[in-house]
């Protein structure tokens, strides 16, 4: 393939059709550079002091990493001055952070998870920084963005993408004109087109679940485990295969390259009875990227993307990946949904 940088690619899209807004075009190698930043600070291990924790909690409740306030910050310094946002959100943050009145504003909301699987990099394994960006409100130059103006269901997105700090670095992203990745080559600190419209095959016979909560999952859950677990001698007929990382970010990327199901959804637990992972800067980018690249990504029940939010931080279940599969696992429901009520509504 032509080595096309990303900033060739963003041209390119500008003077497409869909004709990518200057702003949302500077957003993008906003990000793109903010996350080659991380990557280095990621790459550094017990060389960088960036591993470890801090001895704070985030609004999650969760220890916060070193890397994770760090990523945070970078992400914070990297989009305040450049005019593009009226706001932004963090996973690492409680409430939504204004652009300093110093700073021109501008049209649209970034949301971001600056490290996802934070734990992961202790061990030395793959995590990612994960982004959503929606359009501010129309009247955000005169007024002061709240919280309120970022809870816009995920078909509002007009781009999305992570970056994965792995073997490779690399960046997805989608400004709904499909997924393009683009790996970092380190030598020259550019981002290079390695792939364009990624599909994510229909069929798949791999499933990524974390097995130890079976005990919490609804029975839809555990009985398509268990027929995938029973293989050729069960009722799918074939053998399948079971993957599970610890973060999303390497999960779903899996899924993006070779296809598969990513299953994460509410269960038993008090603590994830809405789901564990976040719809504003998790379930959202990663549907908008699952969708544009022809899967599925639902709660078990509604596509993700349509999911009307009432908070920053809520959170989801999330069942996403090859279309075949994810419509396979709506119908182990039956005529249920995932929340105990009848498709119709009422409660069984
Ligand atoms: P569990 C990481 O903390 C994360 O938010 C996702 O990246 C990952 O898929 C999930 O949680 C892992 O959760 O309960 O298996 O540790």
């Amino acid at each position: 393939m032509e080595r096309k940088t990303l900033t060739r690619f963003l041209i390119e899209q500008q003077r497409s059709s869909q004709a990518l807004p200057a702003q949302l075009r500077l957003l993008l190698e906003v990000m793109a550079r903010a996350c080659k930043m991380i990557s280095h600070a990621v790459g550094k291990g017990a060389l960088g002091d960036v591993l470890g924790s801090i001895d704070r909690t985030n609004v999650q409740g969760e220890v916060q990493k070193k890397l994770d306030v760090l990523a945070n910050e970078i992400l914070l310094d990297a989009n305040e001055w450049g005019g593009h946002l009226a706001a932004l959100g963090s996973e690492e943050m409680e409430a939504i952070h204004l652009i300093p009145n110093r700073y021109p504003k501008g049209e649209y909301l970034l949301v971001y998870d600056p490290i996802d699987g934070s734990s992961n990099v202790d061990v030395d394994l793959s995590v990612g920084t994960i982004f959503s960006v929606l359009p501010a409100p129309e009247d955000a130059a005169g007024r002061a963005v709240t919280e309120a103006d970022f809870l816009q269901p995920g078909r509002r997105q007009v781009a999305a993408g992570y970056a994965i700090y792995g073997p490779q670095t690399m960046l997805v992203l989608t400004v709904g004109t499909g997924v393009h990745a683009f790996t970092l080559d380190r030598e020259t600190g550019t981002w290079i087109c390695t792939q364009e419209n990624l599909t994510i095959p229909a069929e798949s016979r791999e499933f990524a679940i974390n097995m130890a909560n079976s005990r919490h999952w609804d029975p839809a859950i555990r009985r398509y485990v268990d027929e995938c677990i029973a293989g050729a001698q069960g009722p799918r007929a074939g053998d399948f295969n079971m993957r599970w990382t610890g973060s999303m970010v390497a999960d779903v990327h899996r899924i993006l390259g070779r296809g598969g199901v990513f299953i994460y959804p509410a269960d038993g637990r008090d603590a994830v009875r809405s789901g564990k992972l976040r719809l504003m800067y998790e379930a959202n980018p990663m549907a908008f990227l699952v969708e544009q690249a022809g899967g599925l990504a639902t709660t078990g029940e509604i596509p993700i993307m349509d999911v009307e939010p009432t908070g920053l931080h809520q959170r989801v279940g999330v069942v996403l990946g090859s279309r075949d599969e994810v419509d396979y696992i709506a119908s182990c429901y039956g005529d249920r949904s995932p929340d105990g009520h009848d498709r119709e509504g009422a409660t069984i």
